[in-house]
């Protein structure tokens, strides 16, 4: 006879047929049918289940069936439905295959957000983040929560967002960096998961202005440990999402394969496979959106980039001690089509003298960071670290053609709402 449920969830769709009824429910896990035929229910509940419509918020009760025909594989028949919240007609459709476009899913992203699909990569992003909280752990690094209200640039001065702080100037936080440097000193291993905000005015496909970065730092480690972490780091994600999100890796259509091993190349390598493809660029320029995209369709698994010109590198990565045209800091990128590029990091420059000389040729006033360089002069233990794209690594995973569709309110250069 079936199991006697409670079912509670959206009505995604209703198809009457005469003395039938049938309701589609998106539950907040599932999507559920349910079946209602006059004369065989309370006239009350067939009442009821005429006066449905497109997100109304229903609990029905009743014998759970099994199904050859409902596309569950199960329909309810209830004898009791209850509305517990109404709806206007919602103006994207949240049932059908056909996909408003983008910008109208993005404005009324409050119900897109209700759609199967955009709640599987939701799903995802959270095992995404509980996936790399775990791996981090298991490896004994301590979590830690960074300020966002800060009051210097910490990744240059063009892309800051400035805000009123009483009769001050301050920033929110382009990165944790300053300060998990200060806190590997404390804890050796540290991490934070947290937004980053950039004031680029780049419309691409990989840029927000309002991002999460997983922010890792170890002391007394070596590029070549730093590749090993962020390499285990990604498997790990990945081999997670593989086997806890099978139900919405099936929504999306996405296969996950879980990287097998890394590639590493220079820069100079990297110049070498662009200038084969016809790009011009010259030595010491770093790679925009378009020699990203090249670049990681090369591969099949992810690659590390090292050997970064020191010009072009942040002034808290370390200059190459043999050779100082060379930084310290390693890329490491996505394979494929949707790769991008998921981090950077490397050795930092711990010594406060060489510091001090970074900042001052890349045109930074070492006034301006004051704690942070004084800091150095109380034995900080040579160390580094990376800071890894939440949304790009699940860009890449879901292949999601935009970064957009990866984080639940996109924020860009031309979207503040909702
Ligand atoms: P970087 O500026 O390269 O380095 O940022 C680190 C990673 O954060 C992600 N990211 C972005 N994601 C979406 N939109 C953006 N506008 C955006 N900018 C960056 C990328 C990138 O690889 N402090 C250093 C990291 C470190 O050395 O520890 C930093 O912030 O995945």
């Amino acid at each position: 006879m079936g199991e006697r449920v409670r079912l509670c969830g959206h009505v995604a769709h209703v198809r009457r047929l005469g003395r039938i009824a049938f309701i589609v429910l998106r539950t907040f896990e599932n999507m559920e049918q349910i079946t209602v035929k006059k004369g065989e229910v309370p006239e009350e509940v067939w009442s009821l289940a005429n006066e449905l419509d497109h997100e109304y918020f229903i609990c029905a009760e009743g014998r759970l069936v099994e199904s050859n025909i409902a596309k569950a594989g199960r329909e309810l028949f209830p004898d009791h439905i209850e509305i517990l919240s109404r709806s206007k007609t919602p103006p994207i459709d949240l049932f059908g295959k056909v996909e408003a476009e983008f910008p109208t899913r993005l404005h009324y992203r409050y119900l897109d957000i209700r759609r199967p699909r955009v709640k599987a990569i939701f799903r995802v992003r959270s095992t995404v983040v509980r996936a790399a909280r775990e791996y981090l752990f298991s490896q004994g690094f301590v979590e830690l929560h960074f300020p966002i209200i800060i009051a210097t640039a910490t990744e240059g001065g063009a892309n800051l967002f400035p805000l009123k702080y009483f009769d001050r100037e301050a920033y929110l936080a382009q990165s944790a960096q300053l300060y998990k440097q200060s806190a590997v000193a404390a804890f050796g291993r540290v991490f934070a998961i947290g937004p980053s905000f950039r004031a680029e005015k780049s419309r691409t496909r990989k840029h927000l202005t309002e991002f999460w970065q997983i922010d890792v730092e170890k002391a007394l480690t070596s590029n070549d440990e730093l590749m090993e972490i962020q390499f285990n780091l990604v498997k790990h994600i990945y081999r997670r999402v593989a086997d806890e999100n099978q139900r919405d890796l099936e929504i999306l259509g996405v296969e996950v394969e879980v990287p097998k091993k890394y590639y590493r190349i220079t820069y100079d390598e990297a110049l070498d496979i662009l200038r084969r493809k016809g790009v011009q660029i010259e030595w010491g320029e770093d790679f925009g959106a378009d020699e990203e995209r090249i670049l990681c369709q090369e591969f099949d698994q992810p690659f590390f980039i090292e050997g970064f010109p020191a010009k072009e590198t942040a002034f808290y990565y370390m200059v190459s001690r043999e050779n100082p045209k060379y930084s310290l800091r390693i890329d490491f990128m996505g394979p494929g089509t949707y790769g991008v590029e998921w981090s950077s990091g490397g050795m930092r420059e711990h010594d406060p003298s060489r510091l001090r000389q970074r900042m001052v040729e890349q045109g930074l006033d070492p006034e301006k960071f004051g704690w942070y360089l004084d800091m150095f002069n109380y034995g900080v233990p040579p160390h580094g670290g990376f800071g890894m794209g939440v949304e790009r690594v699940l860009q890449t995973l879901l292949k999601l053609e935009k970064i957009h569709e990866a984080i639940l309110y996109p924020r860009t250069p031309d979207i503040l709402e909702p």
